[in-house]
Parts: structure tokens; sequence; C-alpha cells
């Protein structure tokens, strides 16, 4: 497969990164919203799609178009305008790139990425996202279940947290040198949040590995969470046995609390999460009513059996 492939890169330059990601089996829904990018649709053709089961988990909507993905962005470290990261993230160095993961694990050490993702299993997964601010997309993204990452480093039966850091390169990133936010930012996950099938690190959109601004080279993404809790940019892994501090829930407790999951019954106290908007469905556009866990109730909903949501928010 990977000798197919190298003829038809279109990139200048082949980086270790680019070049796993067209040399591993990237698993794709047999919906196939492979449509939107060349690499993939070469994937598609070359490989026997019946050796590939389709990711149940991924919707069949239609995902949102590359350019509102990577222009409309949130990643504070570049700055508070939705089109600060897309013109500035470029600044990061993403290669060579190292993830420390540590903590209550068997296997505790500093992995480079690509040894990572060479041992792991990848898959599109096309996932809604819904801010806490009420705006929404589809996004094919690529990448692999956390659950395998964590089984690879032997987490301790005592683990019952994971905590993610953010990488901290103000002279790389320029929201880093405001004091916006308490850098680097940080987040976690309940253990079976982090072991559950929809939870993935992504390293990839829409065929081609990730875009700065989309948090390149690792980022998380938990489907049922508020965005917030897709922490990007990832350099420390770290798993506990106490609930992790979370970045926006020391800011404001009040606002945003530990679980964050999507829910159109609880308000954000400033306005109602009922609701949301739709990027790229243009002005018009009628809001799309929000779903509990942002749809994925069937695979999410009893981690929390008989724990009150409106408090635990
Ligand atoms: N390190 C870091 N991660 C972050 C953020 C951030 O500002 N910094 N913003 C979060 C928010 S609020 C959202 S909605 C998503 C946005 O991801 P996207 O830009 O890929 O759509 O990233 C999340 N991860
Ligand atoms: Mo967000």
């Amino acid at each position: 497969m990977a000798e197919k492939f190298k003829p038809d890169l279109k990139h200048s330059q082949v980086t270790p990164r680019h070049a796993w990601l067209n040399r591993r089996q990237i698993m794709a829904g047999a919906t196939g919203l492979l449509v939107g990018s060349q690499l993939s649709r070469q994937a598609a053709a070359a490989v026997d799609l019946s050796e590939y089961a389709s990711s149940v988990y991924s919707t069949d909507e239609e995902p949102n178009k590359l350019e509102d993905i990577t222009k409309y962005n949130n990643f504070y470290e570049f700055g508070t305008d939705k089109s600060d990261p897309s013109r500035h993230a470029a600044s990061l160095t993403t290669e060579p790139w190292a993830v420390e993961i540590g903590g209550m694990v068997g296997r505790p050490g500093t992995y480079d990425l690509d040894e990572i993702v060479d041992q792991m299993t990848l898959e599109e997964r096309i996932y809604r996202l819904r801010c806490v601010e009420a705006w929404s997309m589809v996004v094919p993204w690529i990448g692999f279940e956390l659950s395998e990452l964590l089984n690879w480093v032997e987490p301790q039966p005592g683990a019952k947290y994971v905590a993610f850091e953010t990488v901290y390169r103000p002279d790389e990133m320029r929201g880093q040198r405001t004091g916006f936010l308490d850098w680097p930012y940080v987040e976690g996950l309940r253990m079976d949040e982090a072991m559950n099938p929809l939870t993935i690190l992504s390293v990839g959109l829409y065929g081609d590995v990730l875009p700065n601004q989309n948090g390149a080279p690792v980022r998380l993404v938990v489907p049922w969470k508020y965005g917030f809790k897709s922490i990007k940019s990832i350099v420390k892994i770290t798993l506990t046995d106490a609930q992790p501090r979370t970045t926006w829930s020391e800011i404001a407790p009040h606002e945003y609390g530990f679980y964050a999951n999507v829910n159109p019954e609880v308000s954000h106290p400033r306005w109602s999460q009922a609701s949301e908007r739709a990027i790229g469905g243009g002005l018009f556009a009628p809001r799309k009513p929000t779903r509990m866990f942002n749809g994925y109730g069937e695979y999410v909903a009893q981690m929390y059996d008989g724990m009150d949501l409106a408090v635990a928010y």
C-alpha cells in the first residue's frame, strides 16, 4: 500500500507523519465521507474495502467543508478570535513531537508520537462537535481510540482519571504570551470516559495530517462533551486517582464543570444550550435542536446512571 501511494502524494515534502497517514490503513466508513479528500479517495480506490469495517461511531451527516473546520477555531494559545488560530498557528513546530505518559501506569515514558501512532489502529471518525458557545460542526477526524494507547502503557487498577496537558511554548504560541488563560491548558476525563470507544486521539483530518489550528499534531476528541474538553496539541498524559484540574472549570466554575456533557436542558448561565448554530449553514439557516450527549447517548449515557446531570455539569 505504501509503495502504491507514494507517487500519488501531492505534498512536496513527505514528512514522516504524512508517510504514516498514507502508509497505514485508514479505516473508512462504508458510507465513506472519503469524498472530501484527495488522499482518502486514493486510499478508498486502492484498498479492498471489504477488509475495512465501517466505524459504527461515524455519523452519516454531511461533514463541514475543510474551510469551515480550519478557519473557525477555538485555540486560545493563538488568540481569542475565531480567525486567530488559522492566521497564527503555523508558528507551532509539530515535529518532532513527544508525549510524556505517566502517573499510574506500568510503562511510563516519553514516547515519540510517530512511535505511538505506529502501534495504533487508525480510523476515520466522523463526529459532531458541539461547542459550549452553542455552535456546531461535523468533522471527519482520523485517529485512534484513547483506550488503545492507555492499554499500551498498562493502566494500574487504582487509576481513576486521566489528565491531559497542552504544550507550553510562549515563543511559538502568541496567546501564551498573554495572561488570558492560566497556561498550559489542562483537561481531564474519568477513567471510564477515557476508555469509552468514542473517545479518540486525533492525528488527522480529511485524510491528511491535522492542521495546526485544529490541535496538531495530536488532540483529544470527546464528541458527547462540549468542545473545550477536546484539548489540543497534547504533550502530557497522566493517570491519577484524583480528579484533575481543568482550565475552564477553574476560571469559571459556575459556568464550566468537569463533566461538560452536552445537555440541552441545562443552560449556560449566560445563554440557552437548547439549540445550536451549525457552522457553514449560512446566515438564515434555522438553528438545530441540541441533543442530549450531543446525540451519543446510546454509547455513553450508562456511565452517568444515578448522577444528577444538572449538578454534575
Ligand atoms: N489547548 C487548547 N485546546 C482547546 C481549546 C483551546 O483554546 N486550547 N479550545 C477548545 C474549544 S472551546 C473547542 S470548541 C475546540 C475547538 O476545536 P476545533 O478548533 O478543532 O474545532 O477545541 C478545544 N480545545
Ligand atoms: Mo468550545
